[in-house]
């Protein structure tokens, strides 16, 4: 039996890498796990938004008085209970209109990659996961792991009672039924009367774009660098009940962005938010979108000149490594429509 859980592959374009790709032996989650960087390092704090970030970008808005953050442990409740039209907008939100764009690996683009994603237009819910690559040198296609995972997901989404879902009811489901090799993060986003409910586990992770501007971003879980939090067939590492849960208000308008590491490792945030400026100035349908994202990530995880989110997160933690981070790259894009 396979006791380990598994790092990432550190698949370098640089010849200067660190040996990071060893598989990590599973530690323990601390209890409060978030990895939101280190607030005497300007560089993370870009690449990872954290509680106090999103608290600013909230708080900066008008209703800055009558914004109420509430943090239960692992739970974000970001309610935005300010004007009638705020609330009026929220009572109307009536659908996401969802599209999405994959570019797997070069090199596994022939096995479909190891990331998987749906988009379900019955209960308004977007998932992606990521399995995690380093089951290939055990000769497993976390791929498999991550399809079931997500299919599993699916399907338990649809068995929730309509109006009261419970998404960590749902991951645990999916979780119990995958039977495949491999381990995977996880991240589902379901509109709801009021705004978005979401869990996540690992890093990948969503966004929310409001007006241009990034009102949020989930933080990424990671035990240590490229240690992501994941689901596993073998049942030693994370559990869904570890996932983080977010209830976050939304409008019309909004956009929303769910992908994988290999988007979010690749891209700034203002990256992101500025592609989709530039998408619904020209009237993008969500999969234009998600398409054009996704090509701007995989540009910048070929570039070894720039800096990345996942070069700035190497240095960190003492490891040389230039330009981008050559990877699966998911994007699920969905605009917040009104009734
Ligand atoms: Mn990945």
């Amino acid at each position: 039996m396979i006791s380990t859980l598994m790092s990432r592959e550190l698949d370098s374009n640089t010849s200067s890498a660190s040996p990071a790709s060893v598989s990590r032996r599973y530690k323990s989650p601390t209890v409060c796990s978030f990895i939101t960087g280190d607030a005497t390092s300007p560089k993370r704090m870009k690449s990872r938004t954290s509680m106090d970030e999103a608290r600013s970008s909230w708080a900066s808005e008008d209703n800055k008085n009558s914004t109420e953050i509430v943090r239960k442990a692992k739970h974000y409740n970001l309610v935005l209970q300010n004007s009638a039209t705020e609330l009026l907008l929220a009572s109307k939100l009536g659908k996401l209109n969802s599209g999405s764009f994959y570019l797997p690996h070069p090199a596994k683009a022939n096995t479909g990659g190891e990331d998987a994603h749906f988009i379900c237009t019955l209960t308004q819910a977007v998932g992606v996961a990521d399995g995690v690559g380093g089951w290939a040198d055990l000769g497993i296609d976390a791929g498999l792991y991550a399809r079931e995972l997500m299919s599993h997901s699916l399907a338990a989404i649809q068995e929730e009672p309509k109006g009261s879902i419970d998404l960590i009811r749902v991951l645990e489901k999916a979780y119990v039924r995958t039977k495949a090799k491999g381990s995977s993060t996880a991240c589902i986003v379901a509109l709801v009367d009021g705004g978005l409910y979401a869990v996540n586990l690992g890093d990948s992770g969503f966004m929310l774009v409001r007006n241009g501007c990034v009102a949020f971003k989930s933080p990424s879980q990671q035990h240590g660098f490229n240690f992501p939090y994941q689901l596993d067939c073998n049942n030693v590492g994370d559990s869904p009940s570890s996932a983080i849960v977010f209830k976050i208000t939304a409008a019309p308008g909004d956009v929303l962005i769910v992908g994988t590491d290999g988007l979010f490792d690749n891209l700034y945030d203002e990256d992101i938010s500025g592609v989709v400026i530039q998408a619904m100035e020209a009237g993008l349908e969500p999969q234009m979108t998600a398409q054009r994202i996704a090509e701007l990530a995989q540009q910048r995880a070929m570039d070894q000149t720039k800096s990345s989110p996942f070069s700035d997160g190497a240095r960190e933690a003492g490891f040389e490594y230039h330009g981008g981070k050559l990877e699966d790259i998911s994007v699920v894009v969905s605009y917040v429509m009104s009734n």
